[in-house]
């Protein structure tokens, strides 16, 4: 195969053998962003639409993602930084019952990368552990990943809290995750918190936003 319907198959396949060699091969003619959009991303792609369609299994799932992980920390050192620090800081966090994170790291490194100090605190976060965390980093933004359909009501269980304990204006919410939509974010809950929200489709939206 081609290197890149190589590399993407890796991914579909789990299957971790030689991937450094292959990504490696890769980094020698595109930059390592272009290796995860165009390629490495296409195969969590065919992964999702496997599972969903039940021709996939969990395990084989979980093989991919950490397949995708090892490459995507393979490629890290490879990324563009920027010299500027001190942009500001998020925080960061899957929320409550939700375990998947590929996405909220990717978004952690691009930011981290573009000169944001980033707070990632990890998955299956309740609303709680996020607002001690942008409280105690004195975080200008707080950023929510989840990819469940149920994780789309806890963000919005969660920004009814920060409105509750008065801080929405303070913190300026940043939402994603595969199960979100735009008008879900930026209408329905766009009405209900009393901050800004906003709906990042891909960590460079995020990025800009
Ligand atoms: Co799960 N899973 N999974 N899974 N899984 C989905 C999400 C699903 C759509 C698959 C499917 O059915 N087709 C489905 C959800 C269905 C639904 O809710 N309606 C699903 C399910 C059902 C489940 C379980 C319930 C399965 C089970 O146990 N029976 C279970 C849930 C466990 C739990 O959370 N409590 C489960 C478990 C898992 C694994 C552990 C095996 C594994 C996760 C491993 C890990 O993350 N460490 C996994 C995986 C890998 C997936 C799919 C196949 C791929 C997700 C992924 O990593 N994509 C996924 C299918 C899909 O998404 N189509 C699926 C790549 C990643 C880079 O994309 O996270 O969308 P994404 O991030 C993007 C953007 O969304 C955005 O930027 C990123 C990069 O551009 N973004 C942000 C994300 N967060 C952002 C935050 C921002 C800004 C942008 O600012 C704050």
């Amino acid at each position: 195969l081609p290197l890149g319907e190589r590399l993407e198959r890796r991914i579909v396949d789990g299957e971790r053998q030689g991937l450094e060699a292959d990504l490696d091969e890769a980094l020698a003619t595109r930059p390592a962003l272009e290796i995860i959009n165009d390629t490495l991303l296409e195969g969590m792609k065919v992964v999702g639409e496997l599972f969903g369609s039940g021709q996939m299994q969990l395990p084989f799932v979980l093989q991919s993602a950490e397949v995708m992980k090892t490459a995507v920390a393979h490629l890290e050192p490879h990324m563009e930084k920027s010299d500027a620090d001190g942009k500001g800081t998020i925080v960061l966090a899957t929320v409550k019952g939700d375990v998947h994170d590929i996405g909220k790291n990717l978004v952690d490194i691009i930011l981290s990368n573009n000169g944001y100090n980033v707070v990632n605190i990890g998955i299956k976060q309740p609303v709680s552990a996020i607002l001690d965390a942008a409280e105690e980093h004195k975080a200008d933004v707080v950023g929510m990943s989840g990819l469940l359909v149920k994780s789309t009501v806890i963000m919005k269980e969660n920004l009814e809290e920060l409105n509750q304990r008065g801080l929405a204006t303070r913190f300026p919410v940043i939402l994603g995750g595969a199960a979100l939509t735009r008008a879900y974010v930026e209408e329905d809950l766009y009405d209900i918190y009393a901050g800004e929200v906003r709906y990042a489709r891909d960590a460079f939206e995020g990025l800009r936003l």
